[in-house]
């Protein structure tokens, strides 16, 4: 059988769902065991095959986004991606430094972001406040805001056309709506997240397993499991500090190179503090963030 080019659209510890770009998916298994997996996203050769195709090989990839296993070590999550959408809601709370989180690895991939305020349908929660917060924030980081509801469908054309074209990924915490968007802006595909998505204790689908859904504009949507955090030890310090432009601009005052910005005199970054250009919240979770990379640096060079 001659090999065929295919799209990655779900990927498990020990095999793969391919689309072959003609209508059909199939499963297929890597070629040994010691061959490198492929991810949601990634375009591969294949050979077709029953009960299982086998991959062949992984083309080259424009990005891959890897976040830290359970001790820190980088682990493919998807490649190919286009932008990087991160969702929030007024529920479940926003959580600022997750959000901080994502933002350092977008960034350090060169990958741009779009935050997307769900649920807006109940934006009278007193979290809205938080969601406004980021939402600035945003702004002023240059990172497109769109906000909508997939409850009134309000905003969801926005969000078609500033994504269109693209591959997408949608990233958040568990609740937010990611499988929500996913089936109003590919309801032709609605059946199949049902039959992927198991149902958790509450009787609600929560997502499993990563998985990509073509759009009929070229483009691709991935949807995600919900996360509570997201380690970014393997990125180090310096990937922290450069989505924190505020800060490292700021610092450029600090009397000394290597200032703490603690208890340091002629501190740039305290004086931004004091003077309202860094928000206290974005300086405790840059703090937090420096605290793990810096940690992660130290046992890489074995002290
Ligand atoms: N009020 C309101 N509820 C929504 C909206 N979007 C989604 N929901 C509800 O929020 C709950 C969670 O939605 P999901 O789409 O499963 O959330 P998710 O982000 O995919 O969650 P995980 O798969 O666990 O990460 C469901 O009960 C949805 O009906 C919205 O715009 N407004
Ligand atoms: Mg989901
Ligand atoms: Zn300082």
């Amino acid at each position: 059988m001659s090999r065929a080019t295919g799209l990655v659209i779900m990927s498990t510890a020990d095999h793969c769902l391919v689309d072959d770009l003609a209508g059909g998916l199939h499963r297929c298994r890597l070629r040994g065991r010691r061959a490198s997996r492929p991810v949601c996203g990634d375009r591969v050769r294949w050979t077709p095959g029953a009960p299982d195709g086998v991959i062949d090989g992984i083309e080259p990839r424009r990005n891959l986004i890897e976040r830290g296993d359970f001790r820190g070590r980088p682990r493919a999550l998807v490649a190919n991606v286009d932008r990087l959408v991160i969702v929030v809601a007024p529920e479940p709370a926003p959580d600022s430094l997750l959000v901080d989180r994502y933002l350092v690895l977008a960034r350090t991939l060169a990958i741009p972001m779009l935050l997307w305020c769900n649920k807006q349908d109940l934006v009278d929660r007193p979290s809205a406040q938080t969601l406004n917060t980021l939402r600035a924030r945003c702004h002023r980081l240059d990172i497109p805001v769109l906000a909508g509801s997939t409850t009134t469908g309000a905003g969801l054309p926005a969000l078609r056309d500033q994504t269109r074209g693209e591959t997408i990924i949608l990233v958040g915490q568990s609740g937010v709506g990611k499988s929500s968007i996913t089936q109003a802006l590919i309801p032709a595909l609605s059946l199949r997240i049902g039959e992927i998505s198991a149902t958790s204790g509450q009787g609600r689908h929560t997502t499993s397993e990563t998985t990509l859904f073509r759009r009929d504009d070229g483009g691709a949507l991935i949807d995600s499991p919900g996360v509570r955090t997201l380690r970014l030890d393997h990125l180090g310090s310096e990937a922290v500090d450069q989505a924190y432009p505020e800060i490292l601009e700021a610092a450029g005052a600090c009397r000394f190179r290597d200032c703490r910005h603690d208890r340091e005199p002629d501190c740039g970054v305290r004086e931004g503090l004091a003077a309202g250009a860094i928000e206290p919240e974005r300086f405790e979770n840059w703090r937090r963030l420096r605290r793990e990379t810096d940690t992660a640096d130290t046992a890489e060079r074995g002290g």
